[in-house]
Parts: C-alpha cells; structure tokens; sequence
C-alpha cells in the first residue's frame, strides 16, 4: 500500500499569475491571425487554467517574417560579440530575480515538484545562459596553410533564422537549450512551445526583451505540432531546425526540412536508456541511483534509466531495495514541499503509460508494487516496480515515458552489452561498478551519447548530450552545439608578394 495517496488534497493554489498567454513576434505580445485560442491545463486536475493563443501557418509566416528582418538588417547578426553577450548575461541575471514566477508557473503547466523546478531546473536556466555568454565572443576562425600563394581564412557566421520546437516535459530547459547557443552566434529565431506547456517560455521570452534584445530576435508562437510545428519545419525562409520530442515527430519534421528547403536538422529523440548494476557494485547507491534515473520528473526524460539491468548474484536484493524504495516515493501536489512526483502530464501520456503498465502484467513480468491510478483526479500514477522483465517484452523495448521501473536479470558482462545495445535507441547509460575496468570496457561498448559512470542524471551546460541510432541527429549543449548554428566561409585570396 501507498502511503502516499493521503496527499492528494485540495490542489494549492499556485503563487503566481499567468501574465502572458499572446505571441511574441517582433518584440510585441499579439493575438493569433485567426483570432484562435486553445487551453492549457493544471496536470494535477485535467483543468483548464488559461487560453493561450493558437498559432498557425500564418503566425509563423509573421514570426520567421520578423526574424528574417532582424537576421538581415541587424542590429544582432552584426552587434559587437561582447554586446551579445551581455544581453544574455543580463537574461540569466532577470532569470534569477524572477525564479519564483518561472518555477511557480513550470509547475502549475507541467506538474513537476515546485522544489525541483525551483533548485534544479530555473537555475540551470541561468547557468546555460552564462555559459553561453561565455562563447559569444570567443566564436572565430582560422587561418588555413593552404598549397600554392594564397592566403585562406575561414569565417564563422551565424546561420540565419533558426526554427526550435520544444517538447513539454522540461519546458524551460529545453528553451536554454535552443535559444542559448542560437543567440550566443548571433542567429535569429522562432520557437514553437509544446501545446501542453507553452507558459513559461512566453514569460522567459519577455525576460529577454526586457534585458536588451532586439525586437524579432526571438520569437515565441505557441500552437499545435500538425498545424504551428509542420508550418516552422517546412517553412522556406528559415534556414536551420532543431527539434526535441518524439522519434516519430522527428522523421515527419526530418522530412518536411528535406522536402522544403534542405534546411539542416537536429534531432534529440526518444531513448531506452540500459542502467546496468555489476555484481561489485554498492547497492543502496545503485537502487537509489536506478530509482532516480527512472523516476525523475515523472519518469519522463528521455534518457530515463528505462532498462535496470542487474547481475544475477545481486539481483533479489536489489528487487527487494528497489520495491521499497518505490513504495516509499512522496507523490501528490507539486506545489507541496516534500513532493517527490506530481501528476503526468496530460490524459494521453497518462493512457499510453497504464496501457504499458497492462502489457507488462499480460506479457508475465512480476508487478512488485504500484500499476494504478493514484486518487481520482488528474494524472497521477502510482510508482511502478516490475521485476523478471524479459528483452522481448513491450516494456522493455517502447519509450513508457512514466514511473515504471522494469528490472531485468543478466549474468555476465558480454551477456548485458549484447542486451543493452539491443535496441532502436542511443541516448544515455548507467554503470554500476568498483572495477576500473569493467567500467571502462562497458563505458566503451555501449553505443550511447552519454554514460553516467556510478551516478546518473548529471547534466552540464558545458556537456554535449544528444543520440546514437534512432535518439537523433547531432548534440547540443557545450562547444558542440555551437556548431549547429553556425556556417563556415571559407575565404581565399592570392598573396601578391608569398615571400612576406
Ligand atoms: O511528442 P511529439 P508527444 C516521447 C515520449 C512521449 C512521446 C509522445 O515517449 O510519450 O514522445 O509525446 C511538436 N510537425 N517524447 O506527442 O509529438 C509538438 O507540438 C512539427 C520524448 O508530446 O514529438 C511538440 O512541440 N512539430 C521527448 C513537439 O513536437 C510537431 C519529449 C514534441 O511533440 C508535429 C517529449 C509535426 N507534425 C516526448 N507533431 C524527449 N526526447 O525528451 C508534433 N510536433
């Protein structure tokens, strides 16, 4: 039995107000052209808690419209790189000021604890922005020893308008995420939010006019992935897309740039990400680490531990750890301290993950604990521990995106590398040892963009994330992400005099 459950009461009222619900195009809050508005919905309810304006094809027109003018006739492209770079400075400062608001209302659109968004998710907001502020004026070319009397540089230029569709699950971070290093190289923007959240990255947006930034620098439509997202994708006029969300969404938005105008795309996609606990591991780190990377946010990261693989000689305890971890997890209202999980997002990821949650029972993994609803009302599902899971099974393979821990049993380390690199997905890995070099050996072999060695979760403006495989195209964060919003000229001119 839950423990939990007694504290789904009466929701608490959110310390905040919902200040912006229009577009931001062209440094100005506005309606949409069709006059449309969609709502946005309190997770711990299923309640509506604002009408937000609903883009389309024709707001994005008007946003890369605006962009296209502020990339060509300046000031940004152009500013000084120090100018630039104190605009984001002054950002990540106005961030700080204001983090209440940003956590309060990241909380109320997405259901995420309050505590969490406000220590974790709003100060890494301001981290990212200082970081990128760093690289604004430290992005130069290079002088190249070509053959034959010529003197050859190469320029590194912002690549133009840059379309970002952003998932809901972390909101603010993903905005960091785009909008940083965008900037930080002097690129022009329009940014899709995610329908189910689409407050915070409006409230963030006017942070940045009020520190500085141009008009039409960056602009915010909310809106629909079909109708809004489809629009900005295949859009002609922007030169460059970077897309996190789905493996599905991502092949539709990899195809609309192809067929359009071959704009250059990154991808950051789904993952099943293998959490793999040798024999000589600490196992309360190892049960309370696996229990983090799995549970965090609602089990909804795409490079959750999703696959808990543990050697067979450790494995009925660590089952019987984790089971009692998960039983003692605090779920109820985000907004109460102590929280530890608040409600899934919306009524679709809440479906899909009890559906997962069947399919596992039907496939004969052991349900340890959890598999329901927890209360009545809005979206909160009970902390899900299933034990004997098999590589073959649904659970094992589909991206859950929810509180499910599968458990699997391995014997030995060829067994488990075989098995973990044995899916669609590249995105993360944990390791779980004392050994140097199983460590090293597993840190090798596993085809992922990211191994966590004895920890897991620990994120970095200045460390690259992204996927091998079906998980995407590209990485972002740290010096690698720069290169995704920049072209490089190669300029050549013949030396009159090659003696000097
Ligand atoms: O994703 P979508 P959804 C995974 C997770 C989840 C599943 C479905 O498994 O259960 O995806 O979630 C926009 N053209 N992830 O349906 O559709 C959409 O408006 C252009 C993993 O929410 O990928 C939103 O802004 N854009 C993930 C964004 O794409 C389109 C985070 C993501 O939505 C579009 C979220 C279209 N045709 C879900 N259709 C991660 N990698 O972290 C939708 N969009």
């Amino acid at each position: 039995h839950f423990s939990t459950a007694a504290v789904l009461e009466e929701p608490i009222t959110p310390p905040v107000q919902i200040a912006y619900t229009q577009h931001l195009i062209d440094g100005k809050f506005v309606d949409s052209a069709s006059g449309k508005k969609f709502p946005t919905c309190d997770p711990r309810t299923g309640e509506e808690i604002a009408h937000v304006a609903e883009g389309d094809a024709e707001d994005i027109n008007r946003a890369v419209s605006a962009a296209r003018k502020a990339f060509d006739e300046g000031p940004w492209p152009k500013m000084s790189a120090y100018e630039r770079s104190r605009v984001l400075l002054r950002f990540a400062d106005l961030v700080e000021k204001h983090s209440h608001d940003l956590a309060a209302l990241e909380t109320w659109d997405n259901g995420k604890p309050y505590e969490q968004a406000l220590k974790a998710e709003v100060p890494m907001l301001a981290r990212l922005f200082h970081y990128y502020a760093g690289w604004a004026d430290k992005i130069h070319g290079l002088t190249v020893p070509a053959d034959g009397n010529y003197h050859v540089q190469t320029l590194h230029e912002p690549i133009g308008v840059a379309g970002q569709i952003i998932p809901w699950n972390f909101p603010l971070l993903m905005f960091a995420w785009k909008v940083g290093p965008a900037l930080a190289c002097g690129n022009t923007i329009v940014l899709k939010s995610a329908e189910q959240t689409p407050l915070t990255a409006l409230y963030a947006a006017n942070l940045f006019h009020e520190a500085g930034l141009p008009p039409g620098v960056l602009n915010v439509v909310s809106g629909y992935g079909p109708t809004a997202g489809a629009a900005l994708a295949s859009h002609m006029d922007v030169d460059k897309l970077a897309f996190t969300g789905s493996t599905d969404t991502g092949k539709i938005v990899l195809e609309l740039a192809a067929k359009s105008n071959l704009k250059p795309v990154t991808l950051e996609l789904g993952g099943k990400s293998p959490f793999i606990v040798c024999e000589d591991a600490n196992i309360d780190n190892a049960v309370e680490l696996a229990h983090f990377a799995l549970f965090f946010n609602q089990g909804q990261c795409c490079c959750a531990g999703s696959r808990t693989y543990v050697h067979e000689r450790v494995y009925d305890e660590f089952i019987q750890k984790a089971k009692a971890r998960a039983l003692k997890r605090v779920v109820g209202d985000p907004f109460k301290s102590g929280v530890e999980q608040g409600p899934q997002i919306d009524s679709k990821q809440f479906q899909k993950i009890l559906r997962y949650i069947k399919s596992g029972i039907e496939s004969n993994a052991t349900l340890e604990c959890g598999g329901e609803r927890l209360g009545s009302k809005g979206y909160f599902i009970q902390p899900t521990v299933f034990s004997d899971v098999k590589d073959d099974m649904l659970i094992a393979q589909d991206e859950i995106f929810g509180p499910v821990q599968s458990i699997l049993k391995f014997k030995n380390l060829e067994d488990v590398i075989k098995r973990a690199n044995a899916t669609r997905y590249g995105l993360a890995a944990g390791v779980f040892t004392k050994s140097l070099d199983t460590a090293n050996t597993l840190t090798r072999a596993l085809r992922a963009g990211t191994v966590w060695v004895n920890c897991f979760d620990v994120f970095d403006a200045a460390i690259p994330f992204g996927g091998y495989k079906m998980s995407g195209i590209g990485r972002e964060k740290g010096i690698y992400s720069l290169n995704n919003y920049l072209q490089v000229k190669a300029v050549i001119t013949p030396l009159k005099n090659p003696a000097w």
